[in-house]
């Protein structure tokens, strides 16, 4: 066992303090950003020992991961829940075990047997695309909106509040929506998804929303195969979400339309909330992550909605230049 250099470590007592992370899966750029960050922050030199389970997507596996946790007697557990239901019975056995169970990312919707989440608001994500897409269009002059849409991996939370947040404005606006299939947060889902919809609504549609930034990278492959022009002032408006550093870059270039920030860094949060609970502490049920929305063009400079809590909220655009 080494000594521990005095400093803010979380196990300033000598004994590593372990902790199990059961992560989503490693399907989209985002992902590998969240990993990043919570590897470092619970890196052997702030005393940890992580154990890291990449669970692939597979809700089932990822049961197993938590399970396997407990038998290892970790002194802490986090989960970026697959789904967001099928949850209480394995955390009813993590309190069992005394165990204390952070959840990060994507929310847990059918058990409170957790001590903290810390993630975004994917509903206000969805209300935001919506409300930028309303003003943007009046903006234009384009009256008929016919949309695709490309969700996440059904039955996250992410899938779930995106999906929803922009239907109410849809709904709202008497906007159709002609399609909405599942490509799973991956480049492959979404360009299969775009292949296919470029065959059925050839010449029908003038919006594609992707639910994250790589759905968009294969949308747009697929599109630009079919012959369909996209972004600033072309056939198809694209919105996104996650502004990860490459959808960055293609709002930058006029591809994507406005992307709508997830911030993935919850890393050090977890941490802090770790050193928290181990001081005997309380800590927040909730911590929201506070996300900008980037836009390619000046035309708009900030948007206006009514948030999930009821709020009437007005927010900056960021143009990316
Ligand atoms: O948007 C997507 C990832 O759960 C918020 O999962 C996350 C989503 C993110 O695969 O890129």
């Amino acid at each position: 066992e080494t000594t521990e250099e005095a400093g803010d470590t979380a196990a300033d007592s000598g004994e590593k303090i372990t902790v199990g992370f059961a992560q989503v899966g490693h399907e989209s750029d985002w992902r590998t950003a969240s990993t990043n960050s919570v590897q470092d922050a619970f890196s052997e030199a702030n005393g940890y020992d992580l154990q890291f389970v990449d669970c692939d997507n597979d809700s089932a596996k990822q049961i197993e991961a938590v399970r396997q946790f407990i038998q290892n007697d970790v002194d802490y557990i986090v989960i970026d829940p697959i789904v967001s239901t099928g949850w209480d019975t394995v955390l009813t056995e993590c309190e069992d075990a005394g165990i204390p169970v952070i959840v990060i990312d994507r929310t847990i919707e059918d058990s409170d047997k957790y001590v903290s989440w810390v993630g975004s608001e994917f509903m206000n994500e969805g209300l935001a695309s919506g409300a930028w897409l309303k003003a943007y269009a009046e903006a234009k002059g384009i009256t008929d909106l016919n949309i695709l849409v490309i969700e996440g991996s059904n039955g996250s939370s992410a899938q779930i509040g995106r999906t929803d947040g922009f239907k109410k404005y849809a709904d709202a606006e008497g906007w159709t929506i002609l399609d909405s299939q599942d490509g799973d947060f991956t480049q492959d889902g979404g360009q299969q998804v775009m292949e296919s919809y470029c065959k059925s609504y050839a010449g029908k549609f003038n919006v594609v929303v992707c639910q994250n930034d790589n759905e968009a990278f294969g949308a747009m492959d697929a599109m630009k195969a079919a012959g369909v022009s996209y972004g600033v002032d072309k056939d198809v408006i694209l919105i996104s979400f996650d502004a990860c550093k490459a959808g960055l870059e293609y709002v930058q270039s006029g591809d994507i339309n406005a992307d709508f920030m997830c911030y993935p860094l919850q890393g050090s949060y977890c941490a802090d909330i770790v050193k928290a609970l181990k001081n005997g502490e309380t800590v927040a049920k909730q911590t929201f992550m506070t996300e900008p929305w980037y836009v390619a063009e000046d035309i708009l400079k900030s948007i206006t909605y009514t948030n999930n809590a009821g709020d009437e909220v007005t927010e900056d655009l960021i143009q990316v230049t």
